[in-house]
């Protein structure tokens, strides 16, 4: 059996980092990634209109000034495909892919106590480099799975039974889907649906999306990148990433901090501040104001301004009501799009409300919603993601005493950090639940787990320890924590992923933490104090 000092499981952006990083180190590392290629949700995401909500300028890697200087993004958002290129440039740069075995996914990993090791079972591969057999062992295994990348179609009876061709925009098909003159139906309108939508529907002879919960989303307003602005961000790249680490989210701190309460403004002033982060597009419409998710009656103003956009975008007011969502914004993930309520206002394009009347089943030929029965030439489902835990607990993952990791967090994912739990030692997750990572930009969060990951192994090794743990008062006082933030914000209000409510039988918990400064400053904390709250041993 090949022995390294580390295994990280997956290649996307935490992954491929963390190789860097533990190589550097001077630390032996197998990577295992189930996809063909480097690029994680980017290399899965692949549907029409796939793009990032975090600007381009801020959605890269900050670790190696030569990369950020030399890479060049093209537009405000990057496209799906030039975010994947971004990563393969990153992975042939600093040579990843001899440490990478593609087409390789891990089944389960489990923990001896005596040897302080993990050993994990894999598929083989179909790459041909099965040289190491089918298990491996390491003295750390790092996950780095991501936070949405377990596709999730949910059960509909008759599923199997659909005779025309079906998706989910998280596992799209790598040479593209035609949907010319093609009858399509789209499921669900979260970020990934209302990307996709307006495309499709120029694509498609007949296009009926079912929505169940109508979405709020603000316009992206994408562009070219201005030549000036980015070069100005490059010639000062350093201080702008430290300022952007210093907003809650880690994104966007070229618009002004807010420092009022929404109802703190009188209403012509609270409007015209709306109408310019409107205008300027994207998420930072909701750092308008301070207590935008803190507040329920702040929030109801900013809600208010943007069901008005909808009724002003969309002709058919009955149409218009049915897109006009009656939850707090920002709830759930704020999406942002291009030209998608106006999408309806397209003859080819039907909106069938699903919230009272869910759809029934999956028919040969399309799908029924009570009496009414749909036939289609294709389905796709953008239904989203077992988020946050879904791709950890898809492994059996064994620690201490045979204990699993979905026993262990069958009542809702238990970490100290976001980075390891008890009964998992040399065991860490990188974005994991309890950390900020799906309320940042990944990037950025990815970079500070990796950093603190790497630092704390090469901690063990200069001083002769070979385990690391938490503790069980240090990861409760932690999950007490993120807790009585997320109690403190808006977040709890309503059934999104972060709580794990799209889940049938999923516990309801809160997932990630709010708040990017303080939480990187209690891990730095926590490292200078000799890694308070973990059990270190070196026998
Ligand atoms: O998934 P979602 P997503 N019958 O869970 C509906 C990131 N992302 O892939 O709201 C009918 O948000 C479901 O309805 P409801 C981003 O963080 C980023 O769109 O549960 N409908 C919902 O409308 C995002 O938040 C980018 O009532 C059903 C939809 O399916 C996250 O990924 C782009 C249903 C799922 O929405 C996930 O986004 C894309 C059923 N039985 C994604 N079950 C960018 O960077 C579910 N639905 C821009």
């Amino acid at each position: 059996m090949a022995e390294y000092d580390v295994v990280v499981v997956g290649a996307g952006f935490a992954g491929m980092y963390m190789l860097h990083r533990a190589r550097g180190i001077g630390l032996s590392v197998r990577v295992f990634e189930a996809g063909d290629g480097v690029g994680g949700t980017w290399y899965w995401n692949r549907y029409p209109g796939a793009r990032c909500d975090v600007e381009s300028m801020e959605y890269s890697y900050q670790f190696d000034d030569e990369l950020q200087q030399e890479w060049e993004w093209t537009e405000r958002y990057a496209t799906q495909p030039e975010i994947l290129g971004y990563a393969n440039h990153v992975a042939d740069r600093f040579d990843l892919r001899r440490d990478i075995q593609f087409d390789t996914r891990v089944l389960s990993a489990t923990y001896d106590d005596a040897t302080s090791r993990w050993t994990l079972r894999t598929d083989g591969g179909t790459d041909g480099r099965t040289d190491d057999g089918d298990e491996v062992s390491a003295q750390f295994l790092i996950m780095a799975t991501g936070c949405l990348s377990s596709a999730r179609i949910p059960d509909f009876p008759g599923l199997d039974s659909f005779e025309g061709e079906t998706y989910h925009t998280g596992r799209w098909p790598h040479d593209g889907v035609d949907f010319g003159g093609k009858r399509v139906a789209v499921v669900g309108t979260g970020s990934s649906g209302i990307q996709s939508i307006p495309i499709i529907a120029r694509q498609a002879r007949e296009l009926v999306v079912f929505q169940r919960t109508a979405s709020y989303s603000v316009p992206a307003y994408n562009a070219p990148l201005d030549e000036v602005e980015k070069r100005k961000i490059k010639e000062n790249y350093a201080a702008f990433r430290a300022q952007n680490s210093l907003m809650p989210t880690a994104i966007g701190s070229r618009l002004p901090v807010p420092e009022v309460s929404a109802l703190e403004v009188d209403p012509a002033e609270r409007e015209s501040v709306y109408e310019e982060r409107w205008e300027q597009g994207g998420l930072p419409f909701l750092g308008a104001f301070i207590d935008l998710l803190l507040d329920k009656k702040a929030n109801d103003t900013a809600a208010e301004f943007v069901r008005a956009k909808i009724r002003e975008i969309v002709k058919d007011p009955d149409v218009a009501a049915r897109l006009t969502p009656t939850t707090v914004i920002g709830c759930k993930r704020l999406c942002v799009d291009t030209g998608y309520f106006a999408t309806f206002n397209r003859d080819n394009v039907e909106l069938v409300d699903v919230s009272s009347e869910p759809i029934s089943e999956i028919t040969p030929h399309g799908l029924r919603v009570g009496d009414r029965e749909f036939e289609f030439d294709c389905i796709v489902f953008a239904t989203g993601f077992d988020a946050m835990t879904g791709a950890l607990l898809s492994i059996e993952i064994r620690g201490r005493d045979g204990r699993t990791l979905q026993d262990a967090w069958s009542a809702g994912p238990r970490t100290y950090l976001g980075l390891n739990s008890v009964g998992f030692p040399n065991f860490f997750t990188i974005s994991g639940p309890g950390s900020p990572s799906v309320l940042t930009n990944m990037i950025v969060s990815i970079e500070q787990h990796v950093n603190w990951i790497t630092d704390c192994i090469g901690y063990l090794r200069e001083n002769g320890h070979r385990r690391i743990e938490a503790t069980l008062e240090a990861q409760d006082a932690w999950v007490d924590f993120v807790n009585v933030v997320a109690d403190f914000t808006l977040f709890p209000s309503c059934n999104s992923w972060y709580l794990g409510a799209n889940v049938p039988g999923k516990p309801r918990v809160f997932m990630p933490l709010l708040g990017f400064p303080t939480y990187a400053a209690k891990c730095d904390d926590v490292a200078a104090k000799g890694y308070e709250g973990f059990v270190l041993s070196s026998t």
